[in-house]
């Protein structure tokens, strides 16, 4: 009860000072609570922020560049205790066509990228894709729907994450180190917040079970700004579907553009200008809130990292797309479905029947996999197509390539008439 008249007062002070009535992510509230409860929870998102900065720095070449696009697999939870609240299946393919825009830097509207942030504006190289295999290897359409039953007046709360628990009224995620799980409800009960996620903080290849918080990774959307389709909509400011566009943003590592603080303080990356403040769902072009040296950029309200207007929100960096990427390949490469590998090239006409897991990647030399075969042959190809390992594996199994020298590898599952190829990092 402390804690719901604690959060009551902080959202009232919120409703109080901000000019809008909106408060697009909680996502800072939400760890520094979790902080609260399980010190030493912020030094390891940060020590893994600072690592995967490092080796984008060490490894751009192969690392950061979407010569690879790395699809994930994602799960829609819609939690609801009214019909508006469960949205229509539609809304949700819209949404995933929004991310599949945004970060592939398709979208329409990077006509609208200033000229002088385009150097640094990229293509993250990654997809999303509705799951086609629950937990236990059915068909789903990658869709859950649950009627909730919060229990509090404010219905589900950021701070107590209820909607992630079906004995709190909520609906429990699936495998957190497998799917990218996004709940779908009334965030205290329309209170303002938006949507809130749990950035990565674990040792790279980590599973599930290795850490205090993998009940609660994924990300949690209010479900009007869910879809460019939505049909109750808050407002034009936030009715293109970036809030969903940031909160992934922050479950694969990245911080606010204006790193929470004042000028004093960044997002901890150096493509992104500094900023005193959030832009507030505005698209006002000559805010230059901070001095920046050598150059003095404007703020780059432009970055989905922001909390600009939905309609100004188009890029992310370079350095941005560096840290996914590399937190993609560890931390969270279980829910990697799938690479679409563009060189070399002939991978790409094989075809990829197989439902396994290969991870981690990059790998130091031990690679787990799993499959829906009961027996299939494993072989690893180098770069010049020369077979250098060959096993026949049950559905799970370890293999172990750390005596080949550091590289790029092909590694195949074959069983029956279905195949998998994964394109594998050894570095050890
Ligand atoms: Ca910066
Ligand atoms: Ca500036
Ligand atoms: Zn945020």
């Amino acid at each position: 009860m402390k804690k719901i008249l604690l959060l009551a007062f902080q959202i009232g002070s919120f409703a109080l000072f901000a000019q809008q009535n909106t408060i697009r992510c909680y996502t800072k509230e939400v760890m520094n609570e979790y902080e609260k409860q399980h010190p030493g929870y912020n030094d390891r998102v940060n020590h893994l922020f600072d690592e995967a900065k490092r080796q984008t720095k060490i490894s751009n070449s192969s690392r950061s560049m979407a010569d690879t696009v790395y699809k994930i697999r994602v799960v829609f939870h819609v939690v609801y205790t009214t019909a508006a609240e469960n949205i229509p299946d539609s809304f949700i393919y819209s949404q995933i066509e929004i991310l599949n825009e945004d970060y592939r830097r398709k979208n329409a509207d990077t006509s609208l990228t200033r000229t002088e942030f385009l150097p640094v504006a990229a293509d993250a190289g990654i997809e999303f894709e509705l799951a086609s295999q629950d937990p236990n290897g059915n068909f789903t359409t990658g869709i859950t729907r649950t009627l909730g039953s919060p229990t509090g007046p404010l219905g589900f709360t950021p701070f107590a994450d209820e909607v992630k628990s079906a004995a709190k009224g909520g609906k429990d995620p699936w495998p957190t180190d497998q799917y990218l799980n996004i709940w779908v409800c009334n965030i205290l009960n329309g209170f303002g917040v938006l949507g809130y996620a749990f950035p990565p903080n674990n040792a790279p290849n980590w599973t599930a079970a290795d850490t205090t918080d993998a009940a609660h990774q994924g990300v949690v959307l209010h479900y009007p700004v869910v879809g460019r389709n939505n049909t109750s909509p808050l407002d034009p400011t936030v009715a293109q579907g970036r809030s969903a566009v940031h909160e992934i943003g922050h479950y694969l590592g990245l911080r606010h553009i204006w790193g929470d603080g004042d000028c004093t303080v960044d997002d901890g990356l150096d493509d992104t200008p500094t900023a005193a403040a959030a832009n507030q769902q505005t698209c006002n072009y000559t805010t230059n809130s901070c001095t920046d040296t050598p150059v003095d950029h404007p703020d780059m309200l432009e970055n989905y990292m922001d909390y600009s207007d939905d309609r100004c929100l188009n890029m992310f960096t370079k350095e941005q797309v560096g840290v996914m990427r590399w937190i993609l390949q560890t931390s969270r490469a279980g829910i990697v479905s799938g690479v679409d590998i563009t060189y070399p090239a002939a991978i790409n006409n094989i075809e990829q029947k197989l439902f396994a897991r290969i991870y981690p990647n990059p790998t130091q030399g031990k690679i787990n996999i799993s499959h829906d075969a009961s027996n299939a042959s494993c072989e690893v190809f180098d770069i010049y197509g020369k077979e250098v390992k060959s096993e026949l594996i049950r559905s799970e199994a370890i293999i172990d390539i750390s005596n080949l020298a550091d590289g790029i590898y092909t590694l195949k599952l074959k069983a029956d008439q279905a195949e998998r190829t994964k394109k594998i990092y050894l570095v050890k």
